[in-house]
């Protein structure tokens, strides 16, 4: 797949799941900025069918390298990110995967059933990243299971292979100086911010600044039914220059383990 090929599908396909985005772009482009993605990110679990080497495949065929990784002891996860070196506009890659064999027998036994209801040509597929959710309807008494050893098992249960957020590059919006102003937009228009560990994670000391919406909550097929649960965020970075001039590229895990929660249900208000 073509590079472009690829961030229009993973648009595509997140867009359509998470309405928020598409209108927080559209009143940013109506107030004249034009929106440039930072990075977006994707979730996996760490067996070797669909690991982040399998998942980083699309983009090291387009020439991304990895360049940092980062390990979020809590909530048991691995990640790298990667950058494609020659063209520093290109959005980054941020793939985290679930440290499957620190959980309960009852999740590895859930997580290794799942991947065993697909066969191998699943995996191999070159645009298994916009996949989704692959397996069979989901089960909500599964779902909640999941959910209380991990909110990332859950999600990923239920949402599979995707964008779990793009990011908006606030660096380089033309009617804001700031990710406050930002978040104060987004307030303004009715968004809920992800507030877990304050509204903006990291600080211009650590080079970059983030803030996040609450993901959406959308109607979603189970065995038992339809419920509403959570698909995806949008995010929103500010990024600071390096001792060498050029804007810092990495990740901040402290930051990081916070913008997870942008999909935990446990941050949505009960309706
Ligand atoms: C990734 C959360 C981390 C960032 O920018 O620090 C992240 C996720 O929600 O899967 O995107
Ligand atoms: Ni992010």
């Amino acid at each position: 797949m073509k590079t472009n090929e690829v961030f229009e599908k993973l648009w595509n396909q997140y867009s359509k799941k998470t309405p928020s985005a598409q209108k927080v772009k559209d009143l940013f482009e109506r107030e004249g900025n034009t929106v440039f993605n930072d990075h977006i990110a994707i979730r996996t679990f760490n067996d070797p069918r669909v690991a982040i080497e399998v998942l980083a495949k699309p983009f090291i065929a387009m020439g991304y390298e990895p360049i940092g990784e980062y390990t979020f002891e809590a909530k048991k996860l691995y990640a790298k990110h990667f950058e494609l070196k020659n063209d520093p506009t290109a959005p980054k890659i941020f793939i985290s995967q679930l440290l499957v064999e620190e959980f309960s027998l009852k999740l590895q036994e859930r997580v290794k059933a799942i991947l065993d209801s697909l066969p191998n040509t699943a995996f191999e597929q070159e645009d298994l990243i916009v996949k989704g959710c692959l397996w069979d309807t989901p089960s909500f008494e599964i779902y909640q299971e999941l959910q209380a050893e991990s909110e990332y098992a859950a999600w990923m249960y239920v949402n599979g292979f995707c964008a779990n957020h793009f990011t908006v590059d606030v660096n380089k919006l033309a009617t804001f100086d700031s990710l406050e102003q930002v978040n104060e937009f987004l307030k303004t228009n009715g968004f809920k911010m992800n507030a877990s560990g304050g509204e903006i994670k990291g600080t211009p000391d650590q080079l970059l600044e983030q803030s996040s919406i609450l993901a959406d909550v959308v109607p979603t097929s189970f065995k038992e039914g339809t419920k509403e649960i959570t698909s995806c965020y949008y995010e929103f970075a500010y990024r600071y220059p390096k001792a060498d001039g050029e804007l810092f590229t990495g990740f901040i895990a402290n930051s990081a383990d916070k913008i997870f929660e942008s999909t935990d249900m446990k941050l949505q208000s009960p309706k």
